[in-house]
């Protein structure tokens, strides 16, 4: 029996762009674990706000309806989290990072994006990298809304950098020019975290 159907899996499966899709010194977990620090905050649809602020020339705050009307995108893509749990095929919906940056005007001098969520997380991740199509911020995985402890209603997704750069309970978007550390990067974690690399710490 085939336990992960038909598609080839194995050390030896490549990605489109040719390099492994499990990347050095992870192994698959067929759950999904739950990791943050400090509790789960309370996020209410009713009264949620996204920030989109900073280096932008008219900061932009969007209530839950006023997020779910813009166009929502379903991508597949792979989880990598630096404890070294990866956890292949999760099927998101939500809104594509691109689409929220084309509702401010990012000013020229923005390089990089500080994303903050209700309870005082932050993560940082270049402006650049967040232009392709799979980073969104997703309200559904595998068909069913967000559970809170996974970050519900919403939270960030960047599925080519270690699972710390996806903010959980997200609420605000921040453009800025220097690159700055967020919660887990001031406390040793890399500044960039892309697993292939293993940028794990410093
Ligand atoms: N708001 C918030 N987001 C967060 C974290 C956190 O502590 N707070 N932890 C990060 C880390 S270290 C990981 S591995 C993933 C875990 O997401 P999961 O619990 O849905 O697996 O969330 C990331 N996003
Ligand atoms: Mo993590």
């Amino acid at each position: 029996m085939n336990l992960f159907g038909s598609r080839q899996r194995g050390p030896q499966e490549t990605r489109e762009d040719g390099r492994p899709r499990l990347p050095p010194g992870q192994r698959l977990t067929d759950g999904w674990p739950v990791l943050h620090y400090g509790g789960i905050p309370e996020v209410d649809t009713a009264t949620y706000q996204l920030r989109i602020f900073g280096l932008v020339e008219e900061a932009k705050t969007l209530s839950w309806a006023d997020f779910m009307a813009l166009p929502q995108v379903e991508s597949r893509s792979d989880i990598h989290c630096v404890t070294t749990w990866s956890k292949y095929d999760n099927d998101w919906v939500g809104v594509r990072f691109v689409d929220l940056q084309a509702l401010v005007n990012v000013a020229p001098e923005a390089a990089h994006v500080v994303f903050h969520s209700y309870g005082g997380y932050t993560t940082n991740v270049p402006l650049a990298e967040l232009q392709a199509p799979h980073n969104m911020l997703v309200h559904t995985h595998a068909g069913r809304p967000l559970d809170p402890e996974h970050g519900g209603p919403l939270r960030g997704l960047v599925p080519n950098l270690y699972f710390w750069k996806s903010a959980k309970w997200i609420n605000g978007i921040e453009f800025v020019a220097r690159d700055r550390p967020g919660f887990w990067e001031m406390y040793g974690y890399h500044m960039h975290g892309d697993p292939w690399i293993e940028e794990r710490y410093g």
